[in-house]
């Protein structure tokens, strides 16, 4: 496999607690519907890049910056797919892929980094912290990691009402360093949950690097601590992502408790559109762009039969005017009414003047 000089050899440090991962077979419609998952969210985020880049201080169209996941949204995409639609899914901040496999419209996440009226979180917040409602999306907050805490709560629900529901949640390699992820899964392990961990390792928390973050090299060992099966995935790789999480969702679902994967990937982009990331080096950029997920799986469909240069130009067209659409729509939200503030924060409303 491609990237192999950048990767080390997955499974290798691991033993006996490895995830074991059968060579599922992958059928074309699947195949296709992860590729248009994944160009879907290439193209609506190149758009929050470019708007980004465009607009004016003084008469923005969005509010704040965009964090994106250029370059590693394989890992959502793949996650996605391995769950039931009802499994939760607990997301990073470079999880739109998900949002869009669980419904979310463009329109709708246009609205969202706008902070208007009509958006998940009716304007009271921005870009990626939000869900939309009945998408068993757990609501995104900024704290590096809480997410997984809020999955591991979800885990134990399934556990207490008896269900073969699972929980997934995603963290940055940076937030794999806070406390609050070791105890998850200590205690996931230790009560069996059906619990998924995905750290999604893009080599950077902003301007530190991984080597400054932890001493250790493949953080899928961690899982070996705790007695959780785990493993290390090319994290550019869709199809490797969604094969991993698929075996973790089964063990989850048959009551054999949690799994780990460490997906390597890198973050191509900077924190957020404000950032030019000077300090990474140009040539691990480089390295790293060179093994594009969304080239990647476009080379394996057409391989196959599965996929052509013309069905893709087809696509991108298709995408690209309904993002046109969408951003026209989105311009004519209105910003929300200052009493809506209080409105959903306290269970005994607030009254307004
Ligand atoms: C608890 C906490 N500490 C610090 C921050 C500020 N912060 C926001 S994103 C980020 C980097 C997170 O890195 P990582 O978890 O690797 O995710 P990535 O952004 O690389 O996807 C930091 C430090 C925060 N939001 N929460």
């Amino acid at each position: 496999m491609e990237g192999r000089a950048i990767m080390r050899e997955k499974g290798d440090v691991m033993s006996p607690w490895s995830l074991q991962v059968p060579e599922k077979k992958i059928s074309q419609h699947d195949a296709c519907a992860m590729y248009t998952l994944l160009l879907r969210t290439r193209l609506f985020e190149d758009e929050i890049y470019y708007i980004c880049a465009n607009q004016t201080p003084q008469h923005p169209f969005i509010v704040g910056k965009g964090y994106l996941s250029t370059g590693q949204e394989a890992i959502s995409v793949g996650c996605a797919y391995a769950l039931a639609p009802d499994d939760w899914f607990a997301q990073s901040h470079r999880d739109m892929a998900a949002h869009f496999h669980r419904g979310l419209t463009f329109v709708e996440a246009l609205y969202q980094y706008r902070c208007t009226t009509s958006s998940p979180t009716h304007g009271r917040d921005g870009n990626v912290h939000f869900a939309k409602e009945g998408t068993h999306m757990v609501g995104f907050t900024s704290h590096m990691g809480q997410n997984v805490a809020v999955a591991l709560g979800l885990a134990w629900a399934q556990r207490y009402r008896k269900t073969d529901r699972v929980a997934l949640a995603t963290f940055g390699e940076g937030a794999a360093q806070q406390g609050i992820i070791h105890e998850s899964m200590n205690y996931a392990a230790t009560f069996q949950l059906p619990m998924i961990f995905v750290i999604n390792n893009n080599r950077w928390a902003i301007s530190v690097p991984v080597q400054e973050q932890t001493s250790i090299e493949d953080l899928a060992i961690r899982g070996a601590a705790y007695h959780i099966p785990a493993t290390v995935v090319d994290g550019n790789d869709t199809v490797a992502v969604y094969r991993a999480a698929t075996a973790a969702v089964a063990l989850a679902r048959a009551g054999r408790g949690p799994s780990l994967i460490e997906c390597k990937t890198m973050r191509v982009m900077g924190h957020g559109t404000h950032d030019p990331a000077t300090y990474v080096p140009a040539d691990e950029k480089t390295a790293w762009r060179a093994r594009d997920p969304v080239v990647l799986l476009k080379r394996v469909l057409c391989e196959r039969g599965w996929w052509s240069d013309e069905r893709d130009t087809a696509l991108r067209a298709e995408i690209r005017a309904e993002l046109d659409t969408a951003v026209d729509v989105a311009g004519n939200d209105p910003p929300p009414d200052p009493r809506m503030a209080v409105q959903d924060v306290f269970s005994t409303p607030v009254p307004v003047e």
